[in-house]
């Protein structure tokens, strides 16, 4: 396993994610020793992928994942929303991010932007949701996307893995894993590790946050034993932190490092 830290814009309307111009970021890591970057954009359609592929080889790091929720937050974009226009608006951003992640070996998170049954009964929104996922994934069958459960302040649809595992079920294609965040599975889920284990082989991503979504050591969530239930169903994948900057961005880099390198060595 590898680690990497998400990074946004500056402007982003998201707290747990290092806000800082990309090349400072970038910088940072490879000097704490970090093996990949995860970027949460807006606009993918805008990124100069020239300059983007020379900034990753300067700071010798990998694109393992391109996080989408911005776009649910900034401009409500949503896969669930009433309105069809605004659906589809969502889709093609999505097939927009692909386009970007494939050049770069990179897999689309679907977080956020799965939106929240809102005016629409639970049901029909799941409905909307596994059709939606499975026009996404089949147009772009090249590239890995990641559903996230994500806990119930955040959306009311697909908060556990089991949820997750269920729409896995029924969008039925081969390019849809499961992104597990440590953040949201210390809220839903009874046992980390034993949900771990039984989303097995379709984990494709992993977040990591400590209980307070602090670094990982700053709360109390054991990831020995998270990185052991990990390593058991076989993943070798990266852990990404998805955590609040505090108290500064050295500190959070350090104790990331700190507290999770040990355990994949
Ligand atoms: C939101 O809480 C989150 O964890 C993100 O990865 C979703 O886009
Ligand atoms: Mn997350």
């Amino acid at each position: 396993m590898k680690l990497a830290v998400v990074v946004a814009p500056p402007t982003a309307g998201f707290e747990a994610v290092v806000r800082r111009p990309l090349r400072e970021a970038l910088s940072l890591l490879q000097e704490y020793g970090y093996d990949g970057v995860e970027l949460s954009l807006l606009d993918p359609k805008v990124i100069d992928r020239g300059e983007l592929r020379s900034m990753l080889s300067e700071y010798g790091l990998e694109l393992p994942a391109l996080s989408t929720g911005l776009n649910y937050l900034h401009f409500g974009l949503s896969l669930t929303s009433p309105d069809p226009a605004v659906r589809k608006r969502a889709v093609d951003r999505l097939l927009e991010f692909a386009d970007l992640a494939y050049e770069f070996g990179a897999a689309v998170v679907i977080g956020l932007i799965r939106g929240r049954s809102g005016g629409l009964s639970r049901r029909s929104a799941l409905k909307l949701l596994v059709e939606e996922l499975r026009e996404v994934c089949k147009r772009a069958s090249h590239v890995k996307f990641l559903l996230e459960p994500l806990n119930r302040y955040e959306t009311d649809l697909v908060n556990n893995v089991e949820e997750a595992l269920e729409v896995l079920e029924m969008v039925a294609v081969e390019n849809l894993y499961l992104l597990v965040d440590t953040f949201h599975m210390n809220i839903e889920e009874p046992r980390i590790e034993v949900s771990i284990k039984r989303a097995g082989g379709r984990i494709g991503h992993v977040h990591v946050a400590d209980s307070n979504r602090l670094a990982p050591g700053m709360g109390h969530l054991d990831f020995k034993s998270v990185v052991s239930a990990l390593r058991e169903v076989g993943y070798d994948g990266y852990l990404s932190a998805e955590v609040i900057v505090k108290p500064d961005l050295k500190t959070v880099l350090e104790a990331t490092k700190r507290t999770l390198a040990p355990l994949l060595a």
